[in-house]
């Protein structure tokens, strides 16, 4: 909107939010940490009908014809009410993304009706950098629909239309700040000293750095061929090569109640992975053959097997752990991993009986679970240890590779659990990141996927969006 002050409708809206004291003047600590003189709570408008009406009706009216869309979503949570006034006056069907994502029942993200390709508005209250707008665009691109344009209220003007571009969505904006706070001291609402101040804020402000940004939150990588050469291990030098063989940098959790489902499952989602990865004493029904069986699975599809083990005891008891009992991983796991909290002597013992059958070990650096002390100082031993034995080590689960003071050699692979196709956790501590985000902006290599695929409605499908998305990930991370 070029001049909102010659619209008395726009001047009327501003004014009834100032009234309502959704727009307030002062000292606020944004999200982002930083202090702005001017604060903004839209979630006050689900008190006021009309102005609720009236905001909805203004932003689709405002809306360019080149913008078409055959349904619209709301940014959860406050543009919810403001999609649905839309919805119902408009008569257009509206979707809801999901912000955390069921553990039951269907497990959607998107609810509602829609078909593949249909183009779907994003309409969203406030945007600052864009994140929130691009966090519900992906979900509903990852769903097969379209999404070119989003809608908003209120453009802080601080980097959001433009880092929505760069993810290919217009940005139309019924009232930008400058614009809001310029009407306010016009009406007398506000002192020239208080539009001075929110001005020269502004201006200071303009670029905020999305969360979850296409282009600028990429860094450079070593290609995965490049980095097979470098791999010590077998085991390692193979999964680099599977991955740029399969194109897929997908790990699946397979966490399913029975060995036959689990052989099922292998079987049907085994062309989208370069790994799958067992709790194989989750298994009531587990027999001896199982590991031959799982084996000639991985052989027909071409991926490794990661028995998720988590041997965490002295050198010598691993070795027993690793070789017998009623599972004899050894046998047919290509990859196991361990904690490191008894120290290198673990690696070791595992190294003794792996080693001879080329297998490969990867050591937990970090964990995705809510308050897990596997950080700092102990994240920094991993790497130590997986130096000292790069011969047996193939990396290491990591959360944010990204982030570590000891920089690993690139010959080791980051392998990330706690992946959904929206940010978010579970009810018992579990944390989600994004495809992108893991492997864009954490600096992580393969994406571990469980419920994300395994309560998916069509696990196949979602295995394929889950290999697109780190694939696409990793190929925009080492392009730049
Ligand atoms: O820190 C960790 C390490 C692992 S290996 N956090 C994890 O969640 N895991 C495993 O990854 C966990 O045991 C489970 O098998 C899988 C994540 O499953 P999801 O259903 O939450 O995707």
């Amino acid at each position: 909107m070029s001049s909102p002050s010659s619209s008395s409708t726009m001047e009327s809206l501003i004014l009834q939010l100032h009234e309502i004291s959704a727009v307030k003047f002062g000292n606020f600590k944004l999200k982002s940490g930083i202090f702005s003189p001017i604060y903004i709570d839209l979630r006050l408008i689900v008190s006021y009908p009309k102005l609720l009406r009236l905001i909805s009706e203004t932003i689709i009216s405002t809306l360019p014809a080149s913008a078409a869309y055959d349904v619209i979503c709301g940014v959860p949570y406050t543009a919810l009410p403001i999609a649905t006034v839309i919805s119902t006056s408009s008569d257009v069907p509206m979707l809801m993304r999901r912000k955390e994502i069921k553990d039951y029942g269907t497990s959607k993200v998107i609810e509602g009706a829609f078909q593949p390709n249909q183009i779907c508005l994003v309409v969203e209250d406030l945007v600052t950098s864009g994140t929130s707008v691009l966090e519900t665009a992906a979900p509903l691109r990852a769903a097969g629909l379209k999404v070119n344009d989003a809608v908003v209220l209120i453009d802080r003007e601080q980097g959001g239309r433009e880092n929505l571009a760069a993810n290919g969505i217009t940005l139309h904006s019924m009232v930008k700040l400058t614009d809001m706070v310029r009407v306010l001291k016009e009406k007398g609402r506000v002192s020239e000293e208080t539009e001075a101040i929110v001005l020269k804020f502004l201006e200071e402000n303009k670029k905020v750095a999305p969360v979850v940004a296409k282009d600028t939150s990429v860094k450079v990588r070593i290609p995965y061929d490049d980095r097979a050469k470098l791999a010590k291990n077998p085991t390692g030098k193979r999964l680099f090569e599977i991955m740029v063989k399969k194109e897929s940098n997908l790990c699946l959790s397979a966490d399913v109640s029975t060995a036959s489902e689990l052989l099922a499952i292998a079987d049907k989602i085994g062309p989208e992975i370069c790994m799958l990865k067992t709790h194989v004493d989750i298994l009531p029904d587990f027999t001896p053959d199982f590991g031959s069986k799982l084996r000639s699975i991985a052989d027909k599809h071409n991926f490794l097997i990661f028995e998720d083990r988590k041997f965490a005891d002295i050198g010598n008891t691993v070795t027993m752990q690793y070789e017998g009992g009623i599972f004899r991983i050894l046998e047919w796991a290509d990859i196991v991993n361990c904690h490191i909290i008894s120290g290198p002597g673990i690696v070791d013992g595992l190294k003794l009986k792996g080693l001879p059958h080329g297998r490969g070990l990867l050591l937990l650096a970090e964990m995705s679970s809510a308050g897990n002390f596997a950080t700092g100082d102990y994240t920094a031993a991993a790497v130590k240890i997986a130096e000292q034995h790069s011969d047996f080590v193939v990396g290491f689960i990591s959360v944010n590779p990204a982030s570590w003071s000891a920089c690993p050699n690139p010959s080791f692979i980051h392998a990330t659990p706690g992946v959904q196709l929206v940010k978010g956790g579970d009810a018992l501590g579990q944390q989600y990141n994004t495809p992108n985000s893991v492997i864009c902006e954490r600096g992580s290599d393969i994406i571990i996927v469980g419920r994300g695929i395994i309560k998916a409605a069509n696990p196949v499908d979602a295995a394929r969006e889950y290999r697109v998305q780190g694939w696409e990930a990793y190929s925009k991370s080492k392009s730049v």
